[in-house]
């Protein structure tokens, strides 16, 4: 690999992935692409920490490679491949499950989140969930992380984990940045602009744009969107509806909130509506039709994950090696 900074960032297959995690993860993830050595993987290990059924697990896997490379991601460029393939995730995991606290991990509020809906049976492994994460991007030297917001308390501990690991036996992990778009980091819900849109939540399926919707639904998904009714596109904090759709545009087009504000002054809430869903299925058309390609060629899909995995193992590999001798492993 050239000497370039490293990028490190990966999503969970844990459904098909939604207009949030395109704009706060990929989106940035092609932008880094050409010019750092990106390593971009599916975290499986990670989605198991909820129930997975089997085959939904392997086919949300294969269709996320897949998504991968529709949305841009190049083999040639980056470094793709699937996390329970490298056997070094887990290795590094354990090991820093002895640096990390019950108290940091108490902290974390996904857990919150996420445990709450478990019951009284909460995996421990969504108790850990933030120390394999640590693994992942410490494994690979990694500079900087591009993640959505809802990911900066994790990377904050991976870094109190490395800064930790590395005053006990010197230099060995590199401690990484984190890089969280501007616009387009937390997209909210569209029937309930208060909390995050996210791929795993089905109940209201009104609420959430998957990036294999049909296009004529995504349209009517945002034209039904809730917003509030004085009927002024404003981006404000008690117009969570109408800001989460600015965001959303802005995002896509890249113009400013100030400039869509004055685009949108006198034209209300329907043609404002309109506009946004032609930018989100013109955005996402594309998308659609590489991925109807990709995942027809199962051979090049097979192969492809066996290349990635030999490259990201060899990389995990060296710095594993480098933390089991310095803690006095043989
Ligand atoms: P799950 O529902 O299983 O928790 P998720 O939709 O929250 O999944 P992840 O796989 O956990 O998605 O996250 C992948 C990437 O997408 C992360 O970088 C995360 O920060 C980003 N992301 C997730 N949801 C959003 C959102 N609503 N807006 C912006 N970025 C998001
Ligand atoms: N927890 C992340 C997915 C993830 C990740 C990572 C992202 C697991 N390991 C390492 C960046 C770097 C999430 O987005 N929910």
């Amino acid at each position: 690999m050239e000497n370039k900074k490293i990028i490190f960032s990966g999503m969970q297959p844990s459904g098909i992935p939604t207009l949030g995690n395109y704009l706060g993860a990929f989106k940035n993830w092609l932008d880094f692409q050409d010019k750092y050595n990106c390593i971009y993987f599916i975290a499986d290990m990670h989605a198991i920490t909820v129930r997975q059924e089997p085959a939904k697990l392997r086919k949300n896997i294969k269709e996320l490679f897949a998504l991968y490379l529709a949305i841009g991601l190049d083999l040639d460029k980056s470094i793709i491949y699937v996390q329970s393939s490298v056997p070094a995730h887990a290795e590094l995991s354990w090991i820093l499950n002895c640096y990390t606290y019950m108290g940091e991990l108490s902290r974390m509020t996904q857990f919150k989140d996420k445990s709450q809906k478990q019951g009284n049976n909460i995996p421990t492994g969504l108790f850990t969930y933030p120390v394999l994460q640590a693994s992942d991007i410490l494994l690979y030297q990694t500079d900087l992380v591009p993640v959505g917001e809802d990911q900066r308390q994790h990377i904050e501990l991976v870094r109190d984990i490395a800064i930790r690991f590395n005053n006990l036996y010197g230099d060995i992990f590199k401690i990484p940045d984190m890089y969280i778009g501007k616009v387009g980091a937390k997209v909210m819900g569209l029937q309930n602009p208060t909390k995050k849109m996210s791929k795993s939540e089905t109940d209201n399926k009104n609420n959430t744009i998957y990036l294999l919707d049909d296009l004529n639904l995504i349209s009517n998904k945002i034209k039904r969107s809730v917003t509030d009714s004085d009927n002024e596109v404003r981006y404000s904090e008690d117009k969570p509806g109408i800001k989460n759709l600015i965001s959303i545009y802005s995002a896509i087009t890249k113009k400013s909130i100030d400039e869509i504000e004055k685009e949108f002054m006198y034209s209300g809430y329907g043609n404002f509506k309109s506009a946004v869903a032609e930018v989100c299925v013109e955005e996402i058309r594309p998308i659609q039709q590489r991925f109807n390609e990709i995942i027809k060629d199962k051979a090049f899909l097979e192969q492809s994950m066996k290349e990635g995995y030999e490259k990201a193992n060899n990389m995990a590999n060296k710095t594993l090696f480098k933390v089991k001798r310095k803690i006095g492993m043989i």
